[in-house]
């Protein structure tokens, strides 16, 4: 299993004012969870990689506030709900709600894991380009950055409703391919591991550019953070 993936699990110790403070470089990240025993994990929100106000003007700090605290934290407490649903449904035997609990494990740890990739993918004073073997597998899959960067961006500009555009590293043929995701979870290839994603569900946006979603994400690009897609490429490429 992967860094990202395992930080994102987690499976043992508890969110702490040191964990808070960390930085991608450490190795320890994965403190996000805590055992409550039996068969599943207690998520915890991970923390925000920087302040609120960091992402200014490119993403105003209410925006960052009520996407982190609110709704990113909310996919979590429905991820729990969810896996303590399903662990009942095992104890009892009784599977009648499992098409329920089932769709909701799907949508809130979808887009519990989108929104960890999400925050990362952007830092303050981004914005700058490829580098090393990413550049590379960009080169190789699209052509260039700037063909990768016109299929992103038009994919999450046209994404139907709520949703993302991911670009994903598939392993089996070791190829980055974008796609886009209605909601988190729908329309995917399930094979390609997220390396970076953008947010267009009207919460990462509406407050400072209402329903210039194309404007949104042109100015995303300047927030982008290569070192860690690059880092997470690196993880999975093997
Ligand atoms: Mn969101």
């Amino acid at each position: 299993m992967s860094q990202n993936r395992r930080e994102f699990l987690g499976t043992t110790g508890i969110i702490t004012a040191a964990a808070i403070g960390t930085t991608l470089a450490s190795p320890n990240l994965s403190a996000f969870a805590t055992s409550i025993g039996g068969t599943i994990t207690k998520h915890v929100l991970p923390p925000l990689p920087y302040a609120y106000n960091a992402l200014e003007p490119i993403i105003d700090a209410k925006t960052v506030e009520l996407h982190y605290t609110k709704h990113n934290a909310a996919y979590i407490a429905g991820l729990n709900k969810a896996e303590e649903e399903l662990q009942k449904a095992r104890e009892n035997n009784d599977f009648s709600l499992v098409d329920y609990w089932s769709k909701k494990l799907s949508f809130n740890g979808a887009g519990a894991f989108l929104h960890y990739i999400y925050w990362r993918s952007m830092k303050p004073g981004g914005g700058d380009s490829p580098k090393g073997e990413i550049f590379e597998q960009i080169n190789k899959d699209f052509g260039s950055p700037e063909t990768l960067k016109n299929q992103f961006t038009a994919a999450a500009i046209n994404v139907e409703g709520s949703g993302w555009s991911i670009l994903g590293f598939r392993p089996d043929d070791k190829s980055l391919v974008v796609l886009q995701a209605e909601n988190h979870q729908k329309l995917t290839t399930w094979d390609i591991v997220p390396l970076m994603c953008i947010d267009v569900w009207e919460h990462a946006y509406y407050l400072k550019y209402q329903n210039n979603r194309a404007q949104y994400v042109k100015n995303w690009w300047t927030l982008i953070n290569w070192d860690f897609i690059l880092k997470n490429f690196k993880e999975h490429k093997m």
